[in-house]
């Protein structure tokens, strides 16, 4: 069985983490997703709107997601890797070149991003009077 690991926000889902989450689970035959919890966002520099229980149980609802662990820190990717015996680290090109150090312990693949969507934007449109 392959396995597959990505990690996000994912807060306010949008068609672009549906788009990521689906290209993953396409990789392999089991995805797993390391949910950022609000402690962690606050270090990424993010406020979500929904609540860590509240972004599990959504993404829980996806039928391209197999299991949720929860993302803590930036250091707990190679224990991850290891402890779910991932074949495949995924995430958006965004982070392209970030995570190249997984590269020791299975493949790693950079997807192209959604042009056009973002949490951050969607509460900007949501603003605008
Ligand atoms: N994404 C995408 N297209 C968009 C928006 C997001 O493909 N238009 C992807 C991102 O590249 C990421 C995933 O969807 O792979 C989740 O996005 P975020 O919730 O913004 O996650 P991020 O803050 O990038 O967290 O340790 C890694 C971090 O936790 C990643």
């Amino acid at each position: 069985m392959k396995k597959v690991l990505t990690y996000g926000t994912f807060d306010l889902l949008h068609v672009g983490h549906i788009n990521l989450l689906r290209r993953a689970s396409e990789l392999g035959d089991y995805l797993v997703v390391g949910i950022s919890t609000d402690e962690f966002n606050i270090k990424k520099g993010k406020k979500s709107i929904y609540t860590f229980n509240e972004r599990k149980t959504i993404l829980e609802s996806i039928k391209y997601v197999n299991e949720i662990i929860a993302e803590t820190t930036w250091e707990q990717k190679v224990n991850d890797v290891k402890k779910h015996s991932i074949d495949i680290f995924v995430i958006g090109d965004d982070w392209t070149g970030k995570f190249d150090f997984l590269k020791e312990y299975c493949e790693v693949i950079y997807l192209a991003r959604t042009p056009d969507i973002s949490t951050t934007e969607t509460k900007e449109n949501i603003k605008k009077p």
